[in-house]
């Protein structure tokens, strides 16, 4: 392969070389896999940036087949070993991680069909699998019918969401834009909610400042109160309330808006209910656990993103309506080149004119295959094994006395958490908590440098920094959990 160029691959190169090329790189890509598996293999090797450009060739060439292919390998290598391993069981960083392989099988599909979802005439069968998926998912909801789309991310699934409230209350927006708007929206969210909330209202041309922030109980739900007090300050001011996002499953510390008294605010003041489920949305496969989003088939849209707790590839997200031809109506363009009315075959199946987007990935292949390898009760033993990891996780803590818990009974499968090193032991108050937050920040550079463990942390409201543990990775177990806090206090101790 060293003497190889690019051009002696297919298309125009040969069969042989294109094989010899490719079942390298897969060997390649199975070493990794199998390494990340292996816990004796490092997380990562953390480098900071300028030092990684000293390392990484990443030049972007002007000359025409400067690499040979076997340089093209080396790339490949070296931009392993460098990327985090967030399939690693010891990845906690983030509320995406692990490595499934059937999903991982799905995506190299998807990847080798390279197949826009637009229509039907160029993606039939991954149309036909979105269709599937769409309704399975939105029967776990509970709406027998209703609509959806596969988008790129949970921020994009919630534009569209807001989109479509949007244009329930205000529909010559399509054609006027926001001069058709005869009162100002409001969209009503928890203080905790997703910076994607704002973010929509950005794009939109509503402003951020169209988004009140409803304060939250001592568990990260949206206090009902308050939120019944700020639509009513709405309707007083003259201005519209839109839509209130519950968000079930809040990025830090987990927790479920309370959906039922939701809805019936929704319905006694015509506002759009939509769901953040992006990452809670996993718990609706479980019969144990989906109680934490009763009433959400009262909803109107629902955010789910497979690729957080059901461990798809990213990414895998999905807006879910429960009224059809909705997204139709606020989106289509009816764009004649790709959207013929007159083609020999039932146009609704040409998904492509109810997206924002055009070109649009097969996002779902992975998970249909996923669902067709595990069935919906292989996905609710996985989803439990990750509350039962939480649960081993909060025991632990309430037994070392290094640590304090924010919350002593989370509801999602994060665990929010300080260490305290025995210096801090006796410490009360603000001086207390401004060191642990100083302390985890250099406990996580440690872990870093470190390499056999990646756990996030951030600020909450008045509480400084704290870790905050995600179990969404089905290859994770107990004795990952002890190393985690085994490793944190060996730092802490240095
Ligand atoms: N879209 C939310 C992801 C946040 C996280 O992984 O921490």
């Amino acid at each position: 392969l060293s003497k190889m160029l690019h051009s002696d691959l297919l298309p125009k190169g040969s069969p042989e070389v294109t094989r010899e090329f490719m079942s390298t790189l897969v060997t390649l890509l199975l070493n990794y896999v199998e390494m990340q598996n292996d816990r004796t293999s490092r997380v990562l090797e953390f480098r900071h940036p300028k030092q990684l450009e000293q390392i990484v060739d990443i030049d972007v060439p002007d000359e025409e087949s400067p690499s040979n292919l076997y340089q093209i390998l080396l790339d490949c290598q070296q931009a392993l070993q460098y990327q985090v391993r967030s399939g690693h069981p010891r990845f906690f960083n983030q509320i995406s991680t692990g490595l499934d392989m059937v999903s991982l099988a799905g995506e190299w599909l998807t990847a080798t069909t390279n197949s826009n979802m637009f229509t039907y005439e160029v993606s039939p069968v991954f149309v036909l699998i979105e269709k599937a998926v769409l309704q399975k998912m939105r029967e776990l909801v509970g709406w027998p019918t209703g609509d959806g789309i596969f988008a790129p991310g949970g921020s994009i699934s919630t534009l569209y969401a807001i989109h479509l409230a949007r244009h329930r209350k205000f529909p010559l927006c399509k054609t006027k834009g926001v001069y058709a708007l005869t009162k100002r929206p409001i969209i009503f969210t928890s203080a905790h909610c997703h910076y994607s909330i704002p973010q929509a209202a950005a794009v939109m041309g509503l402003g951020t400042d169209s988004v009140v922030e409803i304060p939250v109980d001592e568990k990260g739900r949206m206090d009902i109160d308050k939120l019944e007090e700020q639509i009513m300050a709405c309707l007083e001011r003259g201005d519209e309330p839109m839509l209130i996002n519950a968000t079930c499953g809040t990025t830090v510390l987990g927790a479920f808006d309370p959906i039922m008294p939701i809805a019936d605010l929704c319905e006694k003041y015509d506002i759009w209910l939509h769901a953040d489920a992006a990452w809670g949305g996993g718990v609706l496969v479980s019969r144990k656990h989906r109680k934490l989003m009763n009433g959400i088939e009262r909803a109107n849209s629902v955010t789910w993103n497979p690729h957080k707790m059901l461990g798809a590839h990213l990414q895998c997200s999905a807006v879910l309506i429960r009224e059809p031809n909705q997204l139709f109506s606020c989106n289509n363009m009816s764009a004649d080149y790709l959207f013929q009315q007159d083609k020999h075959y039932n146009v609704e199946y040409d998904t492509g004119d109810k997206a924002i987007q055009c070109g649009r990935k097969n996002d779902v292949f992975k998970l249909w295959l996923m669902w067709r390898a595990k069935g919906t009760l292989g996905f609710e033993r996985q989803v439990n094994g990750l509350f039962e990891l939480r649960d081993h996780l909060v025991r632990r803590l309430n037994e070392f006395e290094d640590f304090e818990l924010i919350l002593p009974e989370p509801e999602c499968t994060n665990v929010c958490f300080w260490y305290v090193p025995p210096s801090c032991a006796n410490m009360v108050g603000n001086r207390r908590y401004e060191r642990l937050g100083r302390i985890t920040a250099i406990i996580k550079a440690r872990m870093m440098d470190r390499g056999n463990l990646m756990v996030g942390y951030q600020p909450l409201d008045d509480r400084p920094n704290f870790f905050r543990m995600l179990f969404s990775n089905a290859a994770s177990t107990n004795e990952d959990v002890d190393f985690m806090l085994e490793e944190i206090v060996r730092i802490g101790h240095e």
